[in-house]
This record gives structure tokens, C-alpha cells and sequence, in this order.
């Protein structure tokens, strides 16, 4: 198949799931191109089957706001035509669900068809997708769109919940390409290279927006580090770094954070690491929880959304309530208490990993564009 995807090209999970699925279609003999404003943070590979058009959006100076999805469209109609696609993937539905319905528009009107399917993520439909001003946008663009997927079955309930849904939207959930974490780099000497005397190491990656409540990271932490010997890496960036940094100096623990900024292959850092920290106040599936999983690392995280679809309470890790830092650390400490629990717990995390094997879930998107391509 000749497929189109259109993504966020940063950190976010959405853009991460977007590029990896790209990948993996790629390998499989499919022509993949991405249509984004930037090369995707993940495209790191070359292939023969990967494209990439690269939107470019113009300052011009009579307009305060640059009007991104009209250029979107514009790129979407040119590339269907002369790449001669077959169907557009547009992950997060704002604004690519409404640019891709009016491409296919223009299209029909030169008797072109192009099906598209719309990925929704998380927050596109829990956070902004909500705001009364996108939602009759977000409603129209999701019933219009020949597919629509959900990330997880809370994410498509919230959906069904918010908005005027009269379509089917099917769960196909995140994945993980377990190979990529099947690295031969030497861990022991960088987990010493942050942990000299062998203390645990609690970890925790995003893109530090108020979402993910990253100070309840450090608060969790320093619960912990007052029973056991441990350091905290904070991999990610964003709005939230700075008030961070600031509760870091009031905690006086900045001797025991290391802040790494944004790492685009965070396998090695996580494999290093020993209990995966997610204490977000809403996540429609969390990503992050996945990889550290893949890496072997057991997840502390909160009960809300898509979590615990993905991360098993008392198994793979720990779920608590939003905001009960309290249970977070103490659950921290059961899994530090000793090695053989530990182990047992990186082993668990490992196996529920398996189940988003990438194997198992890219044939579910492959069969989904078949039936859409006539
Ligand atoms: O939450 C983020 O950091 C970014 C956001 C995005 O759209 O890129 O992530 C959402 O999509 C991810 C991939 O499907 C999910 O794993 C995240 O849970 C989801 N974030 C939220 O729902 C807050």
C-alpha cells in the first residue's frame, strides 16, 4: 500500500506512535510518507520506502496566526495526487482530522478518492478537544473520517462521552517495537555513572506539562529517598521544568535529580533505571509506561484513563489515585524492598509489554486500510 501519515513531529506520544507505525509498514514493503511541518523526531532511519514532505508554513506578515491547516490541505491534496496514495493516516484529530476531510473534498471535485483514518490520541478529545470553541470542528471531522481509531477503550468512551459521535471508533491500542530494546550497550556502567553506590534509580519521562503533574515525582521521590538510598532521572522538557528545578532546591534534593532534557532514544536510559514514576492527572493510554515496560522497568503510576489497560496493578507496578503520593512511594519502596522482588517485578513488567508487541497490532491497522482502499 501507498500510505500517507500526518503527525506531530515532536516528543509527543501521538507523533512517537505515528512515526514507529510508519517504520514498521515501511519494513513490511509498504511506501510510507509523512506530511509534517518537521522531520519527526523519531525518523531517524533510512529506507527506501520512506518519504517525507515537509510542510512549510510562510510568515507573512499580514497574518498574526499562520494559517497551518490550510497549508496542510494544500500539501495532502498535492502529495495524494502525485505520489498516488492510497489512503492518509492522520494522527491526533486537530486539526489533521478537518485538513484531511477537506483535502479529500478537493480531491472528489477532481475525481480523486482518498479515505482517511483518524488516530485520536488523548488529549485532541480529553483536553483541548473539549474546549467548547474546537468541538463542533473535532465532531464534524471525527463522523466524516472512513475510519476512526481510539488508542485505548477509555479513550473511546471519553470520546463517545464529549462528543456526538454516530460512527463506530475501534480500540487499536499503542504498541511497542520490542527489538529496539534488545540494545548491546553496557548498562551496568551507566546505571553507575548516575548511581556510584548502587542506589535504585527512579526515573520518569515526558514533556513536563501540567498534565503529567511532575511535581508529584519529586514528592513521591522524596518520600522514597528518606527509607532507601536512591537518585531520580527526569528525562523531558517543558513548562513545567523551571517550577521543577525550584521544588528541587526547596526539597534539597538537587544533589540526587539529574534533569537529561530531551532524549530522542530514552531505551538505555530506562533499561538503567529501576521504578518508572507516571502520577498524571489524565492519560489516555501513557506511552511512556509502555517503553519503560519494554525496558524491564515496573511503573508507579496513577489509576486514570487508558493506565490501567496498560499497567497491571500489583503486577507490572503499582496504580494509585491522582495525587496520593503517600501510596505512590510507599508502593516505590515495596518494589525496592529487595532484589528478588525487584527482579520479580522488571520480569512482570517485561511480559505485559509483550502483549503490544508490535506484531500483534500492526496487522490490525493493515486490515483496517485494506477495507478502505476500493
Ligand atoms: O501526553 C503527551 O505527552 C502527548 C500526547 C500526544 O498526543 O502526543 O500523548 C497522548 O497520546 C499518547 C500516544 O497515543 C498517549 O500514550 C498519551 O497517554 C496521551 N496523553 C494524554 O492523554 C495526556
Amino acid at each position: 500500500m501507498n500510505i500517507g501519515i500526518v503527525c506531530y513531529p515532536t516528543f509527543g506520544g501521538s507523533g512517537v506512535v505515528a512515526t514507529e507505525l510508519g517504520k514498521a509498514l515501511a519494513a513490511k514493503g509498504h511506501k510510507v510518507h509523512f506530511i509534517t511541518y518537521q522531520q519527526p523526531v523519531r525518523l531517524d532511519i533510512f529506507s527506501e520506502n520512506i518519504f517525507y514532505h515537509e510542510v512549510k508554513v510562510s510568515d507573512y506578515p499580514l497574518f498574526d496566526y499562520q494559517p497551518y491547516e490550510l497549508v496542510l490541505t494544500s500539501k495532502l491534496v498535492d502529495v495524494v495526487k502525485f505520489e498516488k496514495l492510497d489512503i492518509l493516516h492522520v494522527h491526533y484529530a486537530i486539526p489533521h482530522a478537518s485538513a484531511a476531510y477537506m483535502a479529500q473534498q478537493i480531491l472528489k471535485s477532481q475525481g480523486i478518492k482518498i479515505p482517511f483514518v483518524t488516530t485520536l490520541h488523548g488529549t485532541d478529545i480529553t483536553l483541548v478537544g473539549k474546549d467548547a470553541s474546537f468541538a463542533p470542528v473535532i465532531t464534524f471531522a471525527i463522523n466524516e473520517s472512513n475510519a476512526v481509531t481510539a488508542v485505548s477503550e477509555s479513550l473511546k468512551q471519553d470520546t463517545l462521552k464529549h462528543f456526538k459521535i454516530k460512527r463506530e471508533i475501534e480500540v487499536i491500542p499503542n504498541f511497542i517495537c520490542l527489538d529496539q530494546y534488545k540494545y548491546n550497550g553496557n548498562i551496568a556502567e551507566l546505571k553507575k555513572s548516575f548511581a556510584p553506590n548502587d542506589e535504585k534509580i527512579l526515573v520518569h519521562v515526558s514533556n513536563f506539562r501540567k498534565v503529567k503533574r511532575t511535581e508529584d515525582v519529586l514528592k513521591v521521590f522524596d518520600i522514597v529517598r528518606k527509607q532507601k538510598p536512591v537518585k531520580l532521572i527526569m528525562v523531558g522538557d517543558g513548562p513545567e521544568r523551571s517550577s521543577l528545578e525550584k521544588l528541587c532546591r526547596e526539597l534539597n534534593v538537587c544533589h540526587l535529580v539529574k534533569f537529561l532534557g530531551k532524549v530522542k532514544d530514552t531505551e538505555r536510559i530506562l533499561s538503567a533505571s529501576d521504578v518508572f514514576i507516571l502520577p498524571s492527572e489524565s492519560e489516555s493510554f501513557g506511552l511512556a509506561a509502555l517503553e519503560a515496560m519494554a525496558a524491564k522497568t515496573p511503573v508507579i503510576s496513577t489509576n486514570t484513563g487508558g493506565i490501567p489497560e496498560v499497567n497491571k496493578d500489583g503486577v507490572s507496578g503499582f496504580l494509585s489515585n491522582v495525587g496520593d503520593v503517600k501510596a505512590m512511594a510507599e508502593n516505590t519502596l515495596k518494589i525496592i524492598s529487595d532484589d528478588i522482588t525487584l527482579e520479580k517485578f522488571k520480569e512482570n513488567a517485561y511480559q505485559q509489554a509483550k502483549v503490544f508487541d508490535i506484531r500483534i497490532v500492526l496487522p490490525k491497522y493493515e486490515k483496517l486500510y485494506k477495507s478502505l482502499i476500493v
